[in-house]
């Protein structure tokens, strides 16, 4: 759905309400003052609902799996769409899960209407599909080494999507996720605008909370920001995070500072480690649900997002995390930092990873 679309819906939706509330005034009017002022009121609140909401129609999540299905509740939830579905290999599971999610939106009183299965054909008229599917690794494993099984699986997805919604976004979050974005692209006509991965807004949330844990203070003012691929030679930028404003070097030494950013680092295969059956999936449910929000409300957010680059940090021919303007589009721009010399070293050292690893991909 292009942008003119989409205000097509949002007008036809303001447009009904907006003819509800006269009907509503015009029956109030024998209640007197009372009665008009109640229908008024009732019908200002529903026009403004209707301007506001989201403006995504129709999203799927392809992989009802543990992801995915934490990325529903919250996506259901928070009304992002209207029409959301879960789609798996395994149709039943998907269509127990999307029941599931669909009650516990009822109960917090979202409209968002859950359906599931296994069928390509569901994927039609979706404006933005969030790709999840396939086998989380093993622990002891590196992302990299689900390739030879979540290749063939991001493959298939991309054939269906670019047959039944071809329009659509494309959110890359399956392992691994900078590979995997690289390949989404290369088959798909949108561009990379359009089709990006989610890695950095997860990295991020995990450096708040080890430096919230560090220091004691509220999350809610800590600003971080991890850039470069998602595996154990990320980039947390720790020059550009911040409490309340103030750098983060005012309160750790080097010491508590290095040891964030190797737990940082690492804290996808410490959940692994610890869980052992399967990897994270509620933090990276909410960062999926993030990137998600920016995007169904336009709002012109600076994330970081696994994009490929033409030219950007030096670097082409490859995908990975870098700070984007995220609006209703998909990535608007992607922003390029200026980084000191040890930071370059530290992102041409994740970079020359993922050039490795697309390499390995290619030659698959
Ligand atoms: C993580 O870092 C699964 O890659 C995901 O937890």
């Amino acid at each position: 759905m292009n942008l003119a679309e989409v205000f097509a819906v949002r007008r036809d939706a303001v447009k009904r309400r907006w003819s509800c509330l006269r009907s509503g005034i015009a029956f109030g009017w024998p209640f007197g003052h009372g009665g008009q002022y109640f229908f008024l009121y009732a019908g200002v609140f529903l026009v403004a609902r209707a301007a506001g909401r989201c403006l995504v129609n129709k999203l799927t999540i392809v992989g009802a799996g543990l992801v995915g299905e934490a990325a529903a509740q919250i996506i259901a939830r928070d009304e992002l769409c209207r029409e959301l579905v879960l789609m798996d290999v395994q149709g039943e599971l998907a269509q127990g899960k999307a029941l599931d999610v669909w009650q516990a939106a009822v109960e917090s009183g979202s409209d968002t209407r859950v359906v599931g299965g296994s069928m390509a054909e569901l994927l039609q008229g979706s404006e933005l599909v969030v790709i999840t599917a396939g086998v989380p690794r093993k622990p002891g494993q590196s992302r990299q080494d689900v390739l030879s099984i979540n290749l063939p699986i991001l493959d298939g997805i991309m054939q269906d999507i670019n047959r039944h919604a071809p329009a659509a976004t494309v959110l890359v979050v399956s392992n691994p996720v900078d590979v995997l974005t690289y390949r989404a692209c290369s088959l798909s006509p949108l561009g990379r605008g359009r089709v990006f991965g989610q890695a950095g807004v997860l990295d991020t949330a995990r450096m708040k909370c080890f430096i919230a844990e560090e220091t004691g203070f509220s999350a809610r003012d800590i600003t971080a920001l991890v850039l470069g691929g998602h595996g154990d030679s990320m980039v947390p930028l720790m020059r550009y995070c911040q409490i309340g404003s103030v750098p983060l070097s005012h309160f750790l030494t080097d010491e508590q500072i290095e040891r964030i950013v190797e737990r940082t680092r690492k804290g996808g295969g410490e959940i692994l480690g610890l869980k052992k059956m399967g990897s994270a999936c509620d933090a990276p449910g909410v960062a999926i649900a993030q990137m998600v929000d920016a995007i169904a409300h336009g709002r012109n957010r600076i994330l970081p997002a696994v994009a490929v680059l033409e030219g950007e940090y030096g670097r082409t021919g490859i995908a990975m995390g870098v700070p984007c303007v995220l609006a209703q589009e998909g990535i608007a721009r992607v922003i390029e930092l200026p980084l000191d010399a040890q930071e370059q070293a530290m992102f041409d050292h994740s970079a020359d990873q993922v050039v490795r690893d697309i390499a390995e991909m290619q030659a698959s």
